[in-house]
């Protein structure tokens, strides 16, 4: 796998808590057959799965972004991410530091770090940050201890900042308002519930797409 992240489009994130009705992996399968361009496992939160169920589904979940040759990338647990070989890691600035994160995976692992300001921003790419996710963009109901929400502009200094770091969108992202993040310069969107709980997934993923083609045309 490649890791060249240059244009990560619609980046979609779930936890088995994530899905409402339904089962996780089916919700995984449709975003995949509908275009996602990667894919992150992020286990967290009350009845989050662990130990060895935690691994099962984590071993489905990349068996199907296999499948559609999409990126798996695992949310915070380095020692899940190495024991199946993942094609990345991704951390919060509460999780471990990310230049340790980059030692125990080693440089041909993508490593993506959420980062809040321009000088988070800055550090991460220092410690070998392959892509930031800059959040939250919009008001979210998916992270208890979401940060106020700071519009678009963050994604405009670090992208003025630091042009070639891809950074991606994360928070309260829609169909709707993703063509205002992608005009801001974002390399991609991150979202987790406005896939997760949508009726027609592939349908939600190609209105994504589109608008994201569109507000890369103004
Ligand atoms: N990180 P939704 S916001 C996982 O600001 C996560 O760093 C954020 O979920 C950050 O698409 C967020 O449902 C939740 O709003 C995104």
């Amino acid at each position: 796998m490649s890791k060249l992240f240059s244009k990560p489009g619609v980046y979609f994130i779930m936890g088995s808590q994530n899905a409402v009705e339904r089962d996780p992996l089916e919700i995984l399968e449709a975003a995949l057959a509908g275009g996602i361009s990667c894919f992150q496992l992020r286990e967290k939160g009350a009845g989050a799965l662990t130990g060895q169920q935690l691994l099962n589904f984590a071993v489905e979940c990349q068996r199907l972004c296999r499948e559609y040759k999409v990126p798996f990338i695992v949310n915070d647990d380095v020692e899940l991410a190495r024991a199946l070989d993942a094609d990345g890691i991704h951390i919060g600035q509460e999780d471990m530091e990310a230049n340790a994160a980059r030692r125990l995976v080693g440089p041909d692992k993508i490593l993506g770090v959420s980062v809040h300001s321009l000088e988070e921003a800055g550090k991460a790419l220092l410690s070998g940050a392959d892509y930031v996710g800059m959040g939250p963009v919009f008001g979210t109901q998916s992270k208890a201890d979401a940060k106020s929400p700071a519009g678009i502009s963050g994604i405009m200094a670090v992208k003025s900042r630091y042009p070639r770091l891809p950074v991606i969108g994360i928070g309260g992202i829609t169909p709707d308002n993703a063509g205002q993040v992608w005009s801001a310069g974002a390399d991609g969107v991150a979202v987790i519930s406005a896939i997760a709980q949508a009726k027609n997934i592939p349908l939600q993923i190609r209105q994504f797409n589109e608008t994201i083609k569109a507000g890369a045309e103004k």
